[in-house]
């Protein structure tokens, strides 16, 4: 059998509201496809268009197989390009951030404009043609500040999901923010396990003290409810009059999903105690407390909007067992560190939680190992979001798989 095949067949073989079989996590030939049929294919979340300000500022990023390097040109776009040098294929970046006057590679000095033109390249005749050794664009898209990148030839449509997460997004202000703290974990974990945590808040009592101080799950929100919920539809309600759309909205394809949930206690950001870490708000709304927008995207990102900062995090696959997650703390580009908020008391509640999770996801990955693992049912009442997100995997593998 090839490996498509095998893979389809474990993916046909899953129990309907159970968990993947320990191949799906382990195997290299299904890493492969993952990567070929899902993070080849997709809009990947790559960062944010204030992290490239300046021209010739610019940011690298790994898609599964394909180097990628985004950069402000002199005219004040974005473009993301294979960051593989037209020569000999020596990636041109190599550093996760900079700021250059030309994309100089660093092997035999090929040079290329900003806009991805190559302008010189010595010891190459008088037959060289320039114009035909530029370097590879990839497809790039803006939403909100977020730009996503997909690296497959024909990228799928983009316009949909900007549609549905823009307008949620757009009381946020993103573009007067700025990164006050990056953290860059890689967790010894298959990528699926990674995804699978983050959509439920089952394991959240007994593993996320600093969390659970403002945030309480919904359980209605994982899946795909809410309406039914009095609290949540109060807190919608309440949102969407002070100018913050809130009702959740979820993707037909199930890929993407935003919805805005209220914080435990009356919390309105995610600290110790529960108060602002930033004095200075994102939004320009006086309503007091708006909880936390929730945005994730399949496979890359998941998002956290509160009134006084936002998180974004992304994955990215770097083998079948380790994936590279990354948190950005984003703050009014005027808040000052020190004055305006202070680093530790910002980022202490998700550095602690992200720890945790990384520790959940290593030791899942181990137990799901063993050749003993018999994948188990999902809970009814709090797993309805894993599910929600193995179904998505599983549907998405079998119609890329059999087209
Ligand atoms: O990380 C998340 O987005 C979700 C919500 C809080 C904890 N985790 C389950
Ligand atoms: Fe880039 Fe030779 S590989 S200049
Ligand atoms: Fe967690």
């Amino acid at each position: 059998m090839t490996s498509k095949s095998t893979t389809l067949s474990l993916i046909n073989q899953r129990k309907p509201r159970h968990g993947l079989s320990r191949e799906l996590y382990l195997s290299s030939a299904v890493y492969q496809d993952d990567l070929e049929q899902i993070w080849h294919q997709e809009w990947i979340f790559a960062g944010h268009t204030f992290e490239i300000e300046k021209p010739g500022e610019y940011i690298t990023l790994q898609i599964g197989n394909y180097p990628i390097v985004i950069v402000r040109d002199s005219s004040g776009d974005i473009r993301a390009f294979h960051n593989a040098c037209r020569h000999r294929g020596s990636r041109v970046c190599s550093k996760a951030k900079g700021k250059v006057a030309k994309l100089v590679c660093p092997y035999h000095s090929w040079t290329f404009d900003l806009d991805g033109k190559l302008l010189f390249a010595g010891n190459m005749g008088e037959q060289f043609n320039k114009s035909d050794y530029g370097l590879r664009p990839a497809h790039c898209e803006i939403v909100n500040t977020y730009i996503y990148v997909c690296v497959a030839e024909h990228a799928p449509d983009f316009s949909q999901f900007r549609d549905a997460v823009s307008p949620f997004l757009s009381p946020h202000q993103l573009e007067n923010c700025k990164v006050a703290y990056e953290s860059n974990l890689v967790e010894k974990g298959n990528w699926k396990l990674v995804f699978e945590n983050n959509r439920e808040c089952y394991h959240c009592d007994a593993n996320h003290p600093e969390l659970l101080n403002s945030f309480v799950e919904n359980l209605s929100v994982a899946g795909v409810g809410g309406d039914e919920d009095p609290e949540l539809k109060a807190h919608w309600e309440r949102c969407e009059a002070a100018g913050f759309p809130s009702r959740m909205v979820m993707d037909q394809q199930g890929q993407y999903r935003m919805t805005r949930i209220p914080l435990f206690n009356n919390a309105s950001s995610y600290t110790m105690n529960g108060k602002p870490a930033v004095n200075k708000r994102l939004d320009h709304s006086s309503e007091p407390n708006i909880g936390a927008l929730l945005y994730f995207n399949y496979p890359s990102t998941w998002n956290h909007f509160l009134g006084d900062h936002a998180l974004s995090f992304r994955i990215l696959p770097l083998s079948p067992g380790e994936t590279l997650v990354t948190t950005k703390w984003l703050v009014h580009q005027d808040a000052q560190e020190g004055i305006d908020y202070d680093l530790d008391n910002l980022t202490k509640v998700w550095l602690a939680t992200n720890d945790q999770d990384r520790q959940l996801v290593e030791e899942t990955f181990r137990g799901v190992n063993s050749p003993a693992y018999i994948p188990g049912p999902f809970s009814d009442i709090a797993e309805n979001g894993v599910c929600q997100f193995v179904d998505w995997y599983c549907d998405t593998m079998k119609s890329k798989l059999t087209d």
